[in-house]
């Protein structure tokens, strides 16, 4: 195999974020601006890692993706891997890179992907690199892969053709190959070990039960049919927008209340269907809702964790222990509690999960960006999420003869509430803001909370405490710090606040608004209604419209 030595310059900026590192594909297509970074890659793995290893790639399908491709292989190759395994025409959701890397025991893999962010050419790409237990790779290697960004000089680089993606198959250049693999049955294989397949296709082919599924044009589209139509007996018509496009279909791939607008009327319409999901663009996000009827994704991942033991065979001697993110409501402690599991709150992020998991002390966890997993991977799973709603009502629903009506998500949630209580939880987005302003006002809460003690009240709130939160991982001891600005109120009410670490322009700021509600009288408020005293609290504690001049958060969910 011939290598070329291609010399380089350093770019600046290349410092991953929350997931992975992006940009504008404008910013990527500058003349080795990726290679740069996935040479620095290399130049941060111990050589043991990768030097005769086994790599996987793949993505979300979208604009930039196959070119992309290209030129990962190339520079795999060039520094000495073994092999790779390629989705076919470049096709891996996020979950299924995870879910190969574990069973075909690879070094890791690569990610092509800017997941939710819309994409095209004026738009977003992204790469993630995963470890080998397929976790993303932790803060330690990408800090070195950055500072290996600032003096990287040269790039290696095989010189081989271009590596046609189009049919499954091993194609040999020397000491390397490349394996185009099925972007499905792996994964496919995993879920048919999670789930009991008998039971969903019980109630997915019911014909009073209807299921519809929006893959957002994006990587889900892959797997829709495959999994729900032919697996599960769902009708065709009951996917949507089922193939993926590299913009997405001018879509922001993001299943959310705003951006899932076309599901959302569906499910909101009259004699809607009884369940509607939707992914992103990765496939690692869920949307899950009933007819009219919205679940939040910190309400999900509790009602998923109380029913898993009885409905999902993976978890038939229970779940090991339960985790969320810090900003994700605590629905999910309950039950932690009420199971008696042990329970951990991590800084945003999937890879802050990996550890925990290894370690076996987490089996499902989530956050409430729409992100609901558990210990089958190393990454949260959009697919996993809406197999493990359909599970949960197949179980509820398995004695029901035609006709006879069935226990709905809403009465799932409703009753989860009364045995629970009800966390109401909201987030506002304040999208591509002027990030010095953002900045500022971060800056100004935490002047704040070093000038904060436990009894301050405001308005009707007292102050229990008020940090940026600070995690250390229990395993490895590793310490993440400025997490996020957090003021929690002595009845366990929370007021958030952190800066999003995915965005490609400007500064997103984030504000997370919870309040526990015991009283089952009072859980069918609208959640805008019950929270308004807080959401109030919050733009003038941080005096929001000042810092940035927005008056309205560009998304609510
Ligand atoms: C957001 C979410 C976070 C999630 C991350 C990656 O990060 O808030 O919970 O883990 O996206 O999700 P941030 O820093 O923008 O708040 V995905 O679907 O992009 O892999
Ligand atoms: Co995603």
């Amino acid at each position: 195999l011939k290598v070329n030595t291609i010399p380089t310059k350093p770019i600046e900026g290349q410092k991953t974020g929350t997931s992975g590192l992006r940009k504008k594909v404008k910013v990527f297509m500058q003349e080795n601006y990726l290679g740069n970074w996935i040479q620095a890659l290399f130049n941060s793995l111990p050589p043991e890692d990768y030097k005769n290893g086994l790599l996987v790639l793949g993505g979300d399908g979208r604009y930039f993706n196959k070119e992309a491709a290209q030129l990962i292989i190339k520079i795999a190759a060039g520094n000495g891997v073994g092999k790779i395994l390629v989705g076919r025409e470049g096709i891996l959701s996020t979950p299924a890179v995870s879910a190969i890397i574990r069973k075909r025991k690879a070094n890791g893999g690569f990610i092509m992907s800017a997941s939710h962010n819309p994409g095209g050419p004026e738009y977003d790409w992204g790469i993630k690199f995963n470890y080998s237990s397929g976790q993303p790779a932790p803060e330690s290697i990408t800090d070195m892969i950055y500072g290996n960004t600032l003096s990287i000089s040269e790039i290696k680089l095989a010189d081989i053709p271009d590596v046609d993606l189009s049919s499954v198959g091993i194609t040999k250049y020397g000491n390397f190959s490349v394996e185009i693999v099925d972007p499905v049955s792996d994964y496919l294989d995993l879920m048919e070990d999670v789930f009991d397949f008998s039971l969903i296709r019980s109630l997915v082919s019911r014909s009073d039960f209807r299921f519809t599924f929006d893959a957002m044009h994006a990587v889900t589209g892959a797997y829709a049919k495959p999994i729900f139509v032919d697996k599960l007996g769902a009708s065709l018509d009951s996917i949507c927008n089922g193939v993926p496009l590299e913009d997405f279909g001018h879509g922001h791939p993001d299943p959310n209340l705003t951006y899932a607008k076309d599901l959302v009327n569906i499910m909101y319409s009259d004699n809607g269907p009884d369940f509607g999901a939707a992914s992103d663009g990765d496939g690692d996000r869920n949307m899950i809702l009933g007819r009219q009827f919205f679940v939040t994704p910190s309400d999900s991942v509790a009602i998923i964790a109380a029913n898993a033991q009885e409905a999902i065979p993976y978890f038939q001697s229970g779940p090991k222990g339960l985790a969320r993110s810090m900003p994700t409501s605590g629905a999910l402690d309950r039950v932690a509690e009420k199971l008696n599991l042990p329970f951990f709150e991590v800084p945003t992020g999937w890879k802050f999960f990996g550890n925990l998991m290894d370690a076996g002390t987490l089996s499902i966890c989530g956050e409430e960006s729409f992100g609901t997993g558990s210990d089958h991977i190393r990454e949260k799973d959009g697919i996993w999420a809406v197999l493990a709603w359909l599970s949960i009502i197949a179980y509820r629903n398995k004695n029901k003869s035609p006709g006879e009506e069935l226990v709905s998500i809403s009465d799932i949630v409703k009753e989860h509430w009364a045995t629970y209580g009800r966390n109401y939880f909201s987030r506002y987005d304040y999208e591509e803001c002027e990030s010095a302003g953002a900045n500022e006002m971060i800056n100004y809460l935490r002047d704040l909370i070093s000038k904060s003690k436990q009894g301050d009240k405001y308005g009707v709130y007292t102050l229990q405490l008020a940090d940026d939160f600070t995690y250390t991982d229990p395993v490895d001891g590793s310490v993440a710090s400025k997490q996020g600005v957090r003021f929690v109120f002595t009845d366990g009410s929370r007021i958030i606040f952190r800066l999003s670490g995915t965005g490609s322009a400007g500064a997103t700021v984030r504000i997370y608004i919870e309040q526990f509600e015991p009283d089952v009288s009072k859980h069918d408020l609208d959640a805008q209604v019950a929270l308004k005293p807080l959401i109030d609290l919050a733009l003038s504690v941080s005096k929001l419209k000042e810092f940035t001049g927005r008056e309205k958060p560009t998304v609510i969910t």
